[in-house]
């Protein structure tokens, strides 16, 4: 999509700093990290939210989730833990309307959601 953040830093007309990539989805560090780790994962293919899964397309929470789980490696916090948060809509704080999880961790956090 030409006027989508993220579009753009897929397609490299935006620079960001890779932690992860596969065929079908790319990872980079969050630009205003709130956590020691924040690494967003995000499908290569434009999805605006968590709301525009369908059964065509929810293939990529697989792709996205098994990313997640090497991304937690790579950045050495598989074992003591992380956090994966997906915002949708503007109640929540969801800014960029390009599907997105935030893998955060590197400190503790404690149990509370919100
Ligand atoms: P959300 O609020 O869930 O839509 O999160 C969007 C995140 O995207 C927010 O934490 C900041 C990050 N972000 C926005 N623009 C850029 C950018 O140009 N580069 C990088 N690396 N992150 C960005």
């Amino acid at each position: 999509m030409s006027d989508c953040i993220f579009c753009k830093i897929i397609n490299g007309e935006i620079p960001s700093k890779k932690v992860y990539e596969t065929e079908k989805v790319y990872a980079f560090h969050d630009i205003s990290p709130e956590a020691p780790v924040h690494v967003l994962i995000v499908p290569k293919e434009h999805i605006a939210s968590h709301n525009e899964l369908t059964a065509g397309n929810v293939g990529i929470m697989m792709d996205i989730h098994l990313a997640a789980n090497e991304i937690a490696r790579l950045m050495g916090i598989a074992d003591s833990g992380y956090r994966l948060i997906n915002n949708c809509g503007t109640d929540v704080g969801q800014t960029v309307f390009h599907l997105h999880y935030h893998l955060v961790g590197g400190k503790s956090m404690g149990s509370k959601i919100l």
